[in-house]
């Protein structure tokens, strides 16, 4: 039986229950509260030492990091395919994927903290928030978090996360000149691994962003049209959040849209 430690509004856990949903593979969730620090718990912890959501437990193998554990269905449950059959586009699917690790994700964490999630921790008590980023076992993730909370949009890492968003969707909008997916012809991993992020951005009010690439706009309708998409992440919205992220996000636009308009003059 396949399990699943998540959270509902989780950009990992979303990929995840997307490849889930498009291999039509039954799971068992146990959803974590985030903001309550479930995921710091001891128990959490033994199976996932780095206090993250997801992970994945598949008849006894534990499976940590959402790339991994995407690649892991793939390679465990074939059908239907995930991963291109065509070499070429396979390894334009890893680059896209690795990317996500490589600093998309922790962009993500920035805007969506310093734009919204900041108003649920700083609600909750300075004590509170202290006691939380103590146990967070990584440091360079626990300063940046501090940051992002205690300063909003005045975080030193605020502008370079907008800047990245705005090349990255550059990226993707001359990826998508080559086929209906990121990779190409197929639809594969690499789609999976960014409808949360697109989806995020558009929650927080960024889909300005893509005004002028049309290219993403129609490709994010694709997703959207997909079964998996209202059954991995729609059903999940959290009705709190929602709201939150798209008041907040309006107030700081214009903002944004003066760092967006100083990288690209
Ligand atoms: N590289 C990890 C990142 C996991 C991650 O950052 N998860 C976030 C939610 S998207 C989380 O659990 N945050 C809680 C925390 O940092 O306390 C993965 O891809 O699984």
């Amino acid at each position: 039986m396949i399990e699943l430690y998540h959270n509902d509004m989780s950009v990992c856990a979303q990929k995840v229950r997307l490849a889930l949903a498009e291999k039509k593979l039954a799971w068992h969730g146990h959803h974590l509260n985030l903001r309550a620090g479930d995921q710091q718990k001891p128990e959490y912890l033994k199976l996932n030492p780095n206090a993250v959501v997801p992970t994945l437990v598949d008849n006894g193998s534990v499976i940590i990091e959402s790339t991994v554990i995407c690649e892991y269905l793939e390679d465990t449950y074939p059908e239907p395919r995930l991963r291109p059959a065509d070499a070429a586009e396979r390894a334009r699917m890893r680059l896209w994927t690795k990317q996500l690790d490589e600093g998309v994700h922790a962009a993500t964490s920035v805007v969506s903290s310093a734009i919204a999630f900041r108003h649920q921790k700083l609600a909750q008590g300075m004590e509170a928030l202290e006691a939380f980023h103590k146990k967070m076992p990584d440091p360079v993730k626990r300063e940046r978090s501090w940051e992002n909370i205690t300063q909003g949009v005045k975080s030193r890492f605020f502008v370079d996360a907008v800047k990245r968003f705005d090349h990255l969707l550059g990226d993707m909008e001359t990826s998508l000149s080559n086929g209906p997916w990121l990779a190409g012809k197929e639809f594969s991993l690499a789609d999976i691994g960014y409808a949360p992020y697109i989806t995020r951005l558009d929650h927080l009010q960024m889909q300005f962003l893509w005004d002028d690439r049309p290219r993403i706009a129609g490709w994010y309708d694709r997703l959207r049209e997909r079964g998996s998409y209202a059954q991995a992440l729609e059903k999940w919205f959290n009705a709190a959040y929602l709201p939150l992220m798209k008041e907040k996000g309006a107030e700081v636009q214009s903002r944004v849209k003066v760092i967006v308009a100083g990288e690209r003059s």
